[in-house]
């Protein structure tokens, strides 16, 4: 057996949400890499312009469209403008998401929603779309982009968790539901990556001294480092490959080691 060709995603179609940078840009590269043609969208055209220039510049003939994955007349016109241009998308890799760092009680209910929308109601709405065609056509990947907060709780993030550990729970119900029908649910959960979402979490101090938060990070990570957007390339295209075809509804955490480590012993 050629192991290799296991991981090859010659042929397929790749939807990768919110994919104009950051964690999804990386995991729309690596899909690209080993074989699958891209389609993504984000909301703004002066980033999805952003994002077509930094495709091309990295070689990859990616198809962008404006849509917001909330709106669930735009993600069904987005995917019968993909199936139009490349084919029906095989691999969906729900990445968009938000986060608003408030304290509970200072908290609305609107802006709790917004990101329970974005987070957990847009990956629903995502792969309801895409799960009757590859039913249909007996295969599908399904990549939901959980987080520590899908198994951990900090402060101010009590909307972000709920969803992250919501969407942990969507992915091993899409599993439950139609494994059968071939179709692999995973999730990725990636520890602290450094991207636009943690910059306020990196910031240097007025006297140059790292973010609190950096330090304390830092003595819970075995790695003892930020996560770069790199270190999801891998994990992504293990999980749209046929290498994987017997994993479902599992969540495959990207951390460094946090959710092993109790932190660093003072
Ligand atoms: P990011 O740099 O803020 O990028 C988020 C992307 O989502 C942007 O491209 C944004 O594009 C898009 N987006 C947001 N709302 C959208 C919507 N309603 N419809 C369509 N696109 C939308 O975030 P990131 O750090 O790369 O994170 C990507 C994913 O990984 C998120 O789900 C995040 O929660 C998760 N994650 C991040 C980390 C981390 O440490 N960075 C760790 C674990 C999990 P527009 O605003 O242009 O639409
Ligand atoms: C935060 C962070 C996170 C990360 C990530 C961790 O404020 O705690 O932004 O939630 O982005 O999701 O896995």
């Amino acid at each position: 057996m050629d192991i290799m060709k296991r991981f090859s995603l010659e042929g397929k179609v790749a939807l990768v949400t919110g994919a104009a940078y950051g964690i999804g840009f990386a995991m729309a590269e690596a899909l690209a890499g080993a074989g699958a043609k891209i389609a993504f969208n984000c909301r703004s055209q002066k980033n999805m312009d952003q994002a077509l220039a930094a495709y091309a510049a990295k070689g990859i003939d990616a198809h962008g469209y404006i849509a917001d994955v909330t709106i669930e007349e735009q993600v069904k016109d987005l995917l019968g403008k993909i199936e139009a241009d490349l084919g029906p998308v095989d691999i969906l890799v729900n990445n968009a998401g938000i986060i608003r760092r408030i304290p509970m009680t200072e908290m609305s209910a609107e802006e709790f929603r917004q990101v329970v929308d974005i987070d957990l109601v847009g990956p629903f709405i995502c792969s309801k779309a895409v799960i009757p065609g590859m039913v249909e056509r007996g295969h599908g990947k399904i990549i939901n982009v959980c987080s520590m907060m899908s198994e951990l709780g900090r402060e101010t993030v009590s909307a972000y968790a709920a969803a992250k550990g919501g969407l942990k729970m969507l992915t091993r119900n899409i599993c439950s539901e139609y494994g059968a029908a071939n179709i692999q649910c995973n999730g990725i959960g990636p520890g602290y990556i450094a991207t636009p979402q943690t910059a306020p979490l990196r910031e240097r101090q007025p006297d140059g001294s790292p973010h609190p938060f950096d330090s304390f990070l830092m003595a819970k990570t075995p790695a003892g480092r930020w996560g770069t957007p790199e270190d999801l390339m891998g994990p992504v295209v293990f999980l749209a490959s046929e290498a994987s075809d017997f994993v479902n509804g599992h969540i495959l955490y990207v951390d460094g080691g946090i959710l092993a480590y109790f932190g660093k012993q003072p």
